[in-house]
C-alpha cells in the first residue's frame, strides 16, 4: 500500500519532507499540499501532480489524503491537528505540537474521543543514533544514575520575525523533549537566565539565554540557547552520571588534517544536521500508518514539553524566577 500524504505548510521544512518522501523513503506519496499562500502550495504541488489547497481544512477533508504531515509554524498547529484527528487521520505534526499547554490538552481530548493515538509529534532527535545510544547506556545502569545534563543549542542566525519566545517554544523545546527522552522522567521546574546579549542579534531578541530545569529525581539540566552564533548549526549534549559522562557525537562524517589543523565541516541547519534522524522518523511513521499503528512521540510528549515551555516563558517574563511545571494527570491512552 502507498500512504497518500497531505502536506500542510509549503515552507522550508515542508519542502524538505517532500524531498525525502519522494526521493529517499519508501511507501509514501505526497498527493496534496496546503498553504495559506496558495501560490506557494501550487509551487510544491504541481511538480508532484498533487492537489494544491489554500487551507489545511480543505486538505484534511480530501478523501484522497490518508494521513497528514503538518509543517507550519507552531502557533497554527492546533486547529489542523484537531481537524485531522476528528477526520480519523494519522498526523505527523512538526514540533511544537501547539504553543500552549491548553491547546495540547484540547488535542489530547479529541484524540481520547477518537479512542486511539493518531498524533505523532516531530521530535526527530529521538531518531538520532547519538541520542538513542546515550539513552540506552544510561538505561543499562553501567555508569550509575544521571545527575546533570549540559546542552547547547546554537543556530547560525535567525530571521527578523523570530522572537525571544521562539527561543523557548521553537528552539529549546528540542532539548526539553530530548532530556525527557534521555532521562525517562518529567521536568518539574524551570527558570530562564539571561546573560549579556550578543550584538549579532536583532534588537528585539534576548540572545543568548539559558534554560535551567530540574526533573522529578533532581537531575539538573542547563541548556544554552544561542541563535546568532554565526559559525554554523551546532548541537551539544553531555549526560553526567555517577561514574562517567556520555557526550553526543558531533556531525562529522570525515576529518581533514592539514597545515591548518584538524577539522570537519560544520552543518548550517537542523535539516542537514538531523537529516538521517528526520528520514528515520518519517519512514517509521509511513510504515506505521500502513499498519494502522501509532509510532514516535505522542500528544502527551507534545503536551509535557509545552507545559515546560509555558513555565519557562512565565519565568522569562518574571525576571528569571524559578517556576514549577504542573502537569494534568496522564490519561490512560498515553500510559507507557
Ligand atoms: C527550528 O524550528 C528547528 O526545529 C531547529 O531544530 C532549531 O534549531 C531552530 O532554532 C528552530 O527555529
Amino acid at each position: 500500500m502507498t500512504v497518500r500524504i497531505g502536506l500542510i505548510g509549503a515552507g522550508g521544512m515542508g519542502r524538505a519532507h517532500v524531498e525525502r518522501i519522494e526521493k529517499e523513503l519508501a511507501g509514501g506519496k505526497v498527493v496534496a499540499v496546503a498553504d495559506l499562500n496558495l501560490e506557494g502550495a501550487k509551487a510544491v504541488a504541481e511538480p508532484l501532480g498533487a492537489t494544491a489547497y489554500g487551507s489545511g481544512a480543505e486538505l484534511i477533508a480530501d478523501p484522497n489524503v490518508d494521513a497528514v504531515l503538518i509543517a507550519t509554524f507552531g502557533k497554527v498547529h492546533a486547529p489542523d491537528v484537531i481537524a485531522a484527528v476528528k477526520a480519523g487521520k494519522y498526523v505527523l505534526c512538526e514540533k511544537p505540537l501547539a504553543t500552549t499547554a491548553e491547546d495540547c490538552i484540547a488535542i489530547m481530548e479529541v484524540e481520547q474521543e477518537a479512542g486511539k493515538k493518531l498524533v505523532t509529534v516531530g521530535f526527530m532527535r529521538r531518531f538520532d543514533k547519538g541520542y538513542q545510544e546515550m539513552r540506552a547506556l544510561r538505561e543499562s545502569g553501567e555508569l550509575g544514575y544521571a545527575t546533570l545534563v549540559h546542552c547547547r543549542h546554537r543556530n547560525p542566525t535567525v530571521p527578523e520575525g523570530y522572537t525571544t519566545r521562539n527561543m523557548i517554544d521553537d528552539t529549546a523545546i528540542h532539548e526539553i523533549d530530548a532530556c525527557r527522552y534521555l532521562l525517562g522522567e518529567e521536568i518539574v521546574s524551570v527558570r530562564i537566565d539571561t546573560p549579556r546579549a550578543t550584538s549579532r542579534r536583532f534588537e528585539h531578541l534576548q540572545d543568548p539565554l539559558v534554560l535551567v530545569a530540574k526533573t522529578e529525581s533532581g537531575v539538573l539540566i542547563d541548556d544554552e540557547v544561542n541563535v546568532n552564533i554565526q559559525f554554523g548549526y551546532s548541537i551539544e549534549c553531555e549526560l553526567v552520571l555517577e561514574a562517567g559522562t556520555i557526550r553526543l557525537g558531533d556531525q562529522e562524517h570525515t576529518y581533514v588534517r592539514d597545515s591548518l589543523g584538524n577539522r570537519n565541516a560544520i552543518c548550517s541547519s537542523h535539516i542537514d544536521r538531523f537529516h538521517d534522524a528526520f528520514n528515520a522518523e518519517v519512514q517509521q511513521w509511513i510504515r506505521a500508518v500502513e499498519r494502522d499503528e501509532h509510532t514516535g512521540s505522542d500528544s502527551w510528549d507534545g503536551y509535557a514539553a509545552t507545559a515546560v515551555v509555558d513555565a519557562a516563558i512565565a519565568s522569562l517574563e518574571d525576571g528569571g524566577r524559578e517556576y514549577p511545571v504542573t502537569l494534568i494527570e496522564r490519561p490512560s491512552l498515553y500510559e507507557r
